[in-house]
């Protein structure tokens, strides 16, 4: 690194590190004006060196915490060795990994992937693929039944699906061939599958998250299986970010013992390390798909495959799951507490450490934005989606001391706006 870069990058600021990305990036996001520059287990620090606790997870991918010694190990490691082959070639790492992987969550096979939204997309292409080989529905007429206010990324077929204008406005036309549901509706599910005889698959999030943590009635799960049993539908639960001991099981389906024909993992596979999915299927569905029908550079490379194996088995040995569902409680419980004191908080919801509050004001208002600045400036990250809704997603590493800290810092910081 030449002397000027070195003294540039010693020096720099946040506010010329915003500068250059106002300047020199696409405005494709608002962050919160926060410029981090470490991470270590529940903590991030800014350029400056204040400390903040992490209360986004980037989403939830950093969920066994920032830079865990174990998965850093598992990166160094292989990134000596060997990176990246193309699926031209088999590879040293792949085949173990895909043992592992399929062991560790009750299914035959995998199909490694990057982002969470080409899980989706490869799920999508199995479901149609299924309908036509399998369930022998007309070429070009399966159709996929989406709910409202999912979120399962970027991509035009993912945003097909979408009912904000956030995501569609400008992007259209769109992917034909989908169906929309209200969430948290049976009888809805069940109306559309009884009138559409070519329905590949129905695709769900166990939890809402960008929605704002939309947790549900008891049984919906169930019912959603019972259905795509009974009508013959995939049944593909995205649990990009429900998934990975996030909501206090070690996948969301989990808490009604559930188990969907397709599973979408992402985020948090890699510990937040490098972009890792994975879509999970038995025979019947994955074995539909033939050599050269899909894959992508990165799926499946040996440094992904390291590194997810190592994320998971840490999920396992530090019993996130657990630590995930008890200090849940204990956030709700103080954040309902909270609700007796401050007008502004009007709803708590969520599992695990999956939670949002709803802020009590206009879902246009700034208040919510205006919190959490305040939050960033009391040493707690978090951001709002929908205007009025807070996502609290702590990394699952958190321990009781850290997490009662931080529901003091929340406290007083609504507070101060009530
Ligand atoms: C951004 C939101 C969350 C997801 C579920 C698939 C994907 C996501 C349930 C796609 C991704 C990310 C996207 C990220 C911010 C974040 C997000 F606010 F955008 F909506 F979490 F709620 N299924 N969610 O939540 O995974 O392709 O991104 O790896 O776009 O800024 P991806």
């Amino acid at each position: 690194m030449s002397a000027e870069i070195m003294t540039q990058e010693s020096t720099l600021t946040s506010s010329h590190a915003m500068q250059l990305e106002d300047k020199y990036g696409a405005h494709n996001y608002h962050p919160i004006p926060v410029v981090l520059d470490r991470g270590e287990g529940v903590y991030v620090w800014d350029l400056e060196g204040k400390r903040y606790f992490d209360f986004l997870s980037a989403y939830s991918a950093v969920n066994q915490g920032h830079c865990h010694p174990r998965i850093i190990a598992a990166l160094t490691e292989q990134a000596q060795k060997l990176t990246l082959t193309s699926r031209a070639f088999y590879n040293s790492r792949l085949g173990s990994y895909e043992k592992f992987i399929t062991s560790f969550f009750g299914y035959d096979r995998v199909l490694p992937m990057n982002t969470g939204v080409e899980g989706g997309e490869t799920a999508l292409k199995l479901a149609r693929r299924w309908a036509y080989d399998v369930k022998k529905v007309p070429a070009n007429e399966a159709k996929m039944v989406f709910v409202e206010g999912n979120f399962w990324g970027r991509t035009i077929a993912a945003i097909s699906s979408s009912q904000d204008p956030s995501s569609t406005n400008g992007f259209g036309p769109f992917v034909p061939g989908y169906l929309i549901v209200p969430y948290n509706n049976l009888e809805a599910i069940e109306n559309i599958f009884k009138s559409e005889p070519n329905i590949a698959g129905f695709m769900f999030e166990p939890i809402q998250g960008e929605a704002g943590v939309v947790v549900p009635d008891e049984g919906y799960l169930q019912g959603i299986r019972a259905l795509c049993t009974k009508y013959n539908v995939l049944m593909i639960a995205d649990e990009v970010q429900t998934g990975l001991a996030r909501t206090g099981k070690m996948l969301a389906c989990d808490h009604e013992n559930v188990k969907p024909d397709i599973l979408i993992l992402g985020k948090a596979l890699s510990g937040g390390v490098l972009p890792v999915s994975a879509v999970l299927a038995n025979d019947e569905v994955m074995m539909t798909i033939h050599p050269g029908e899909h894959g992508s550079t990165y799926g499946g490379n040996p440094l992904a495959c390291a590194v997810a194996q190592e994320a998971l088995q840490v999920l396992q040995d530090e019993k996130l799951s657990e630590n995930a569902e008890n200090l849940g409680v204990i956030f709700r419980h103080e954040m309902n507490e909270l609700a007796k004191r401050s007008s502004l908080v009007k709803l708590v919801r969520g599992k695990g450490l999956l939670n949002a509050v709803v802020i009590n004001d206009d879902e246009h208002s700034q208040k919510a934005w205006n919190i959490c600045v305040r939050l960033a400036e009391n040493g707690l990250l978090a951001k709002p989606t929908h205007g009025n809704i807070i996502r609290f997603a702590p990394p699952l590493v958190i321990n009781e001391t850290q997490l009662r800290e931080c529901i003091d810092i929340i406290s007083s910081t609504i507070l101060e706006f009530s």
